[in-house]
């Protein structure tokens, strides 16, 4: 039984921003939040009056972009939603530079701009994958956090994806058999160059639970000890699988060959025949998916795939956020 506890926002404690892991004092009482939003969604529909969620995309999203604006009209906000990429002026990030060319617009009024307008900032901004030091600096979203003068929530920066972390502990609280599972994240094949947010998020989220914690990943696709601390990594995805209960897949491109795509080896798709080394394990991916390259068929259509519920997951995790930051005053 969900205990939906008393005070919990309380217990969470003052929210600035919610940039990454460390903005959270405790997870436990985040997730409780989230689970009361998932019971009564409009409950709270009194403390967003009045105020406005802006929310920027510089990157395409549907999960992020739907559930963000589904959690703040639950809250009674206002939301406006922008993609950047297109519709925005070509934003300059470096500074100092002479604007000759064919950047319009520096990130510092770009986003004091915007932080005019808005009481809260959603922000996706996805990294280069060129430059490792530029990206893992994640100046977008800094200077988001620099200039907007209002509380950032990261909708997936150039290094971690919080609010999808968030969503996977929410979802491995909801479905889990044991007390603690044995989680997996395994990369799998894909054939463009991702970022590393997602795998980098996931582990730095996992390890502050008391899960069982495995990485599986070919060589040379190790992510950075930045976020994987001391979480076990193996390069035989059949040692990984073996007695797993959840098992999350996610490609992302090389951290030490940085950007680049070392493997398409398909024995790395996560199929029938490696599930079946697991305890009966639960699929997870944070979508959009690639069938038949990253999971099969028969894995993503069996009863033991959650991820639809995991994507549904999205709205109230992003709720208890927003509603943890409005309840700053
Ligand atoms: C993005 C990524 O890998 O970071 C977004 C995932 C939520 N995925 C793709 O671009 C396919
Ligand atoms: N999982 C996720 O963030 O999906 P979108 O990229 O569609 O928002």
């Amino acid at each position: 039984m969900i205990d939906f506890g008393k005070g919990l926002v309380i217990s969470i404690g003052k929210m600035n921003n919610f940039l990454n892991v460390h903005d959270v004092k405790d997870i436990g009482a985040l997730v409780k939040e989230a689970l009361k939003c998932k019971h009564n969604p409009r409950a709270d529909h009194d403390l967003g009056q009045h105020k406005t969620l802006g929310l920027i995309f510089m990157n395409p999203s549907l999960r992020t972009r739907l559930s963000t604006q589904k959690a703040g009209l639950n809250l009674g906000m206002d939301v406006m939603v922008m993609n950047f990429s297109g519709e925005g002026w070509a934003l300059e990030t470096e500074e100092g530079v002479i604007m000759n060319g064919d950047k319009a617009e520096h990130i510092k009024e770009a986003a004091a701009v915007v932080g005019a307008y808005c009481d809260i900032i959603g922000l996706r901004s996805f990294p280069s994958l060129k430059d490792r030091e530029l990206d893992y600096s994640d100046h977008v979203i800094n200077a988001f956090v620099k200039f907007a003068g209002v509380p950032i929530v990261n909708l997936e920066s150039a290094t971690v994806h919080p609010c999808q972390s968030l969503t996977d502990i929410i979802t491995i609280e909801e479905t889990k058999q044991v007390a603690k599972p044995k989680v997996v994240l395994t990369w799998a094949p894909h054939p463009r160059a991702l970022p590393q947010s997602v795998g980098n998020s996931f582990a730095e989220w996992i390890n502050k639970t008391d899960y069982e914690f495995v990485i599986a990943n070919p060589e040379g696709y190790d992510l950075s000890q930045e976020f994987t601390r001391n979480a076990k990594v193996v390069h035989n995805p059949d040692v990984a699988y073996e007695g797993a209960d959840y098992i999350y897949a996610k490609n992302w491109s090389s951290y030490e060959h940085y950007g680049q795509i070392l493997c398409q080896d398909e024995n790395w798709m996560v199929d029938e025949r490696k599930m079946k080394l697991t305890n009966d394990a639960k699929f997870m991916h944070c979508l959009p998916v690639r069938r038949n390259v990253v999971v099969s068929d028969g894995v993503i259509d069996n009863d033991s795939s959650i991820v639809i519920q995991e994507a549904a997951n999205r709205e109230f995790a992003v709720q208890a956020v927003l509603k943890t930051i409005l309840s700053n005053g």
